[in-house]
């Protein structure tokens, strides 16, 4: 089981995203006041996706579900040029938070379907996502509207997760002296 957050700015697509993942379809939304759950089963894992509000009052409660998050979904509305800077300042302060030191990161470039909308290395640049160290991390193009990219940034995710906590065992056997072999 793993806990997965969905965060970004309000309006930037979240939870278009989490009914996409979970039905496959297009909702109707209103700005998140508080929070939706749902339970997932993607590649015999089963996710339990937090998809926060993103309006300024509400983000000081982002916090309160920082422990035990495997990863951080960071979705950007790709057409908010203006806003690029606070998404950016909001996310590194996010990651700031001892709770999240192992915690992946998966962006959305969302909104690609949009003239005018950044590319994801534009998004990247103005995130300034090369300065993130020891995490990993990957920015990928969406439109939740249309359905693209949305399994692709989801089968990453969950490939790092799986890696990282492989490599966790692996630690493990050896510091326990035994022997475990790859093939
Ligand atoms: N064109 C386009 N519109 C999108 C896309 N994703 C979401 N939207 C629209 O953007 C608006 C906001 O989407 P939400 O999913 O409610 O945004 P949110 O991030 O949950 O916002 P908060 O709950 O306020 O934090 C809605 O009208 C969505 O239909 C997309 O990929 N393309
Ligand atoms: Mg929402």
């Amino acid at each position: 089981e793993l806990r997965i957050l969905i965060l970004g700015l309000d309006g930037a697509g979240k939870t278009t995203i989490l009914y996409r993942l979970q039905i496959g379809e297009v909702v109707t939304t209103k700005p998140t006041i508080g929070f939706n759950v749902e339970t997932l089963s993607y590649k015999n894992l089963k996710l339990n996706v937090w998809d926060l509000g993103g309006l300024t009052s509400i983000r000081p409660y982002w916090r309160c579900y920082y422990a035990d998050t495997a990863a951080v979904i960071f979705v950007v509305d790709s057409t908010d040029k203006d806003r690029m800077s606070t998404a950016s300042k909001e996310l590194h302060l996010m990651l700031q938070e001892e709770e999240l030191q192992d915690a992946a990161l998966l962006v959305f470039a969302n909104k690609q379907d949009q003239p005018g909308a950044l590319s994801a290395s534009e998004v990247s640049k103005e995130l300034n996502l090369v300065e993130l160290k020891d995490r990993s991390w990957s920015i990928v193009a969406s439109s939740a509207i249309k359905g693209e990219g949305i399994t692709e940034g989801l089968d990453w995710l969950i490939d790092v997760i799986k890696e990282e906590q492989l490599a966790g065992e692996n630690l493990y056997f050896q510091s326990a002296g035994h022997h475990h072999h790859h093939h």
